[in-house]
This record gives structure tokens, sequence and C-alpha cells, in this order.
């Protein structure tokens, strides 16, 4: 596979732009290369401006989840495009997702709709702040919340792949109010509340980690956060950023059965456009101005072609009841090939998978935090995901991100993969 034109395109954008990307990720740092520049994508492929064909496992990080120019999603965006693109005014369009939204989220009254994820988890620290009484909150080593300023403490994906977890420009009057804690570890939690007594706010986490590769939680792990929440006085944030109308119709809240007391929403919510949103039980939610103190604003939340894309989307997802048993199935298939492919070249690996999400990290122990997931071989990472390029089959240019399988995806997509595995896995 050539990537002349990207490498022009490339040359090009680092005259005008940061890196020559928007969002440090794409910019290939973490495997060596330029990037690829895509120019269109439809389904399960995205097509490069040197005229590749890639079958795409990052689904724009996770949005394409029925896979790219969904008609549906399209054919809504087209239509609201030509009544208007922008009004600062309430439509019936936003009550319209808001009601559904609802309607398949547990334990949700209300939701606010922002522009992307780090909005939704801005917002949603600030309003449990608000509501409590409280300044501290705890995030977990490896968790990735969007880069608002409490975050970008250990952050997740983005930040460690730079290898520079504690972002310059981050104050230390901020950084104190962040505790760090470890992923799947509850007597590391229940360690912090005890040390921060009536201190603090929140716990903000990622149900299901996503931004270390992929990384369920074990088993009584969110049970055991809601507990410690509880007996605490503490909101339980659930970042679902991810994990939101992925993992279940109704997120990780109905897979586990565990409430959370805010959770947060981007990605698929959107369909692909800017939309990220955070909801609660009207009791936290009325925190919220103008009814409440706490403020959160913005001149693009909800958006009317934001909106339409988010609504087509939720509308496919709450027919389709048989999606996620589809998805899972065949991320099921997937990791069995892999599992199959890797073991028979004798490598040392392990998969990590749950519903649509599965990483591959090159060590042969579990991964199940930070610290485990960093152990992975990167000089390994590298030869498989541009070995994989090579084969015309694009996953995330990051050890520290998940794939995420879309509906688009064939069996012969996957058999397709698992062939290329097997062939750049005997190159290791
Ligand atoms: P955005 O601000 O990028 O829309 O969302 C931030 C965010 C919040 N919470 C979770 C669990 C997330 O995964 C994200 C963003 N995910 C990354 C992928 N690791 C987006 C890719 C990028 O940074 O370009």
């Amino acid at each position: 596979m050539l990537y002349k034109r990207s490498s022009q395109l490339f040359a090009e954008a680092e005259k005008v732009i940061p890196g020559g990307v928007n969002s440090p990720v794409r910019a290939f740092k973490a495997v060596g290369g330029t990037p690829i520049f895509v120019k269109s994508a439809k389904g399960a492929y995205l097509y490069d401006e040197d005229g590749n064909r890639l079958i795409d496992y990052i689904n724009s990080w996770g949005p394409m989840i029925l896979g790219h120019a969904y008609e549906p999603v399209v054919q809504a965006v087209i239509e609201k495009a030509k009544l208007g693109t922008s009004f600062g005014m309430p439509t019936e369009l936003e009550t319209q997702i808001a009601v559904l939204a609802v309607s398949m989220v547990p334990n949700i009254d209300k939701i606010r709709f922002v522009n992307s994820g780090t909005e939704a988890c801005m917002s949603a620290v600030r309003l449990a702040r608000g509501f409590t009484k409280r300044d501290k909150i705890i995030k977990f080593a490896g968790c990735y919340h969007g880069h608002s300023d409490s975050f970008l403490i250990q952050a997740g994906s983005g930040a460690i792949t730079f290898g520079s977890p504690n972002s310059p420009g981050v104050t230390a009057g901020t950084a104190k109010d962040t505790l760090l804690a470890k992923y799947n570890d509850l007597q590391n939690v229940a360690a912090l509340i005890e040390a921060n007594k009536n201190e603090i706010a929140a716990i903000i986490v990622e149900p299901v980690a996503g931004n270390m590769g992929c990384i369920p939680p074990n088993k009584g792990f969110l049970e055991g956060l809601r507990q410690l929440c509880t007996d605490n006085g503490i909101l339980l944030i659930f970042d679902e950023v991810m994990t939101g109308f992925r993992l279940a119709r109704g997120g990780v809240q109905e897979l586990f059965n565990v409430t959370a007391d805010i959770v947060t929403f981007g990605k698929v919510i959107g369909g692909g456009l800017p939309v990220g949103a955070f909801a609660a039980r009207s009791a936290i939610m009325n925190y919220l101005a103008p009814l409440g103190p706490v403020y959160q604003a913005g001149t693009l939340s909800g958006n009317p072609l934001a909106m339409a894309a988010g609504l087509a989307m939720l509308q496919a997802l709450d027919t389709d009841r048989a999606i996620f048993k589809r998805l899972e199935e065949k991320t099921a298939y997937l990791a069995a090939g892999i599992d199959k492919v890797l073991k028979a070249n004798t490598v040392a690996f392990t998969i990590n998978s749950i519903g649509s999400m599965i990483s591959v990290h090159f060590d042969a122990a579990p991964v199940v935090d930070f610290q485990t997931a960093a152990k992975g071989d990167n000089e390994i990472f590298k030869k498989f995901f541009h070995g994989l390029l090579q084969e015309g089959i694009y996953i995330a240019p990051s050890a520290y991100e998940t794939w995420f399988i879309t509906d688009a995806l064939t069996y012969e997509d996957l058999d397709f993969t698992i062939r290329a595995i097997d062939k750049v896995s005997k190159t290791f």
C-alpha cells in the first residue's frame, strides 16, 4: 500500500495545524510513520487519499457502530441542514432525542446535551461538586475523560501515548483536587476515601475501560464502587462516552445492573456529529442553570444537525434489539480467530474483549489496569499496526486504544482480518 498523497497532505497540514492534526492520537506518534488522510468512508470501509480501501476497526473512535455514512443518519442531516444549521434557540428535536435517550438508559430522568465527551465529563464533575459541596474527585490511572484540566493527571490513551501523563498547563491547584486510584482495586479506592473523609464529591470511572486498551471491570468492582459511594455521600459518575449505546441499549448500567448517579455520553449518541451529554436523576440535574446554581452553557449545544444525526442513530439502536447480540457475536468470532493464529505463531499476547470492544496486548500476563497495560511490547505493536495497514486493515495507532466493532463488518471481513493477522504475526 502506498501513502504518497497522504504524506504530501500531512506535510501541508503540519504548516498550519500543530502536528498536522486536530487530535494528537491521529498523528501516529506512538507507531511511527505518517498519518493516513481519509477521502471518504462507507459501511466498514475507509477510502484514503491514495485510493486504498481499509477495513476500519476504529470507526471514528466509536460513533460509527452501524458503519460509516449510515443512510438514515446522512438523510436526517441533509434534510435538517436545508432548514437552517443553528439557531441558539430551543427546538422540538432536542426534546425528542432527550425523551428517547432517557427511555433507553436506566436511572436517568433528565439529560443535558453538549458538544463533546470532554465537555460532558467536565460538566458532570462540576455538577457533582456543586451538588455535594465538596471539591475532590477520584479518577483512575489509565482512564481518560477528555482533556479538561481536572482529568489530565496521569490520563489515559492520548496522554499516556505521549508518555507525559501530567500535562503542562494544569495547575497544582487543580491537580490537588484530583486523587488517582488503581483500576479494579477497591481497597485502593477505600483507602483514598478514608484519607479524604467527607471531601470527595465524585468518583469518575470508565465502567468498562477503553483508554488503556479494553479492560472490563473485575467481578464486583463496579458494585463495590457503588457501595463505597453510597456509604460516603459520594456521587458515582459512569463515563459512558465509549460504552453508552454501544455495550447495551442502556449501556453499562444495564449490562452490569449497577446504578450510577451521573452518566456521561459521547460518540454514538451523536451519530458521528459533535454531541456529548450528561444525565442523572432530576434531584441532581435540577442543580444546573438556569434552574439551579451550577453554571454550564454552549452556543452549539443541541445543534439541530447534530441532534438529527443522534436521533436517527438512537432510533436505529432502539428498534433493532438484536444489534447488540450481533455485535457481540462478531467480536467473539474475531477474538477467537486472533487467539488461534497468535497462539499458532507462538506470540506472547492477551486479548481483552467485551461486547463490541476488543484490544490485543503483546504481553502474556492479564491486563487489568494501567500498570499491566503498560507492559505490552510496543515494538511488536508497531509491527502489528503497520503490517495490518499494509494488508488494508486499520486498527488504532496506539496500544492504549480499543477497537470498535461495527455492524457493517461481515464475517468475510473478519476472516480476512484473521488471515492478515496470521500473516503479519509470522514476521514478529
Ligand atoms: P471527546 O472530548 O474526545 O469527544 O471525548 C473525550 C472522552 C471521554 N471519555 C472517554 C471514555 C473517551 O474515550 C473520550 C475520548 N476518546 C478518545 C479515544 N481514546 C478520542 C480520540 C481522540 O482523543 O482523538
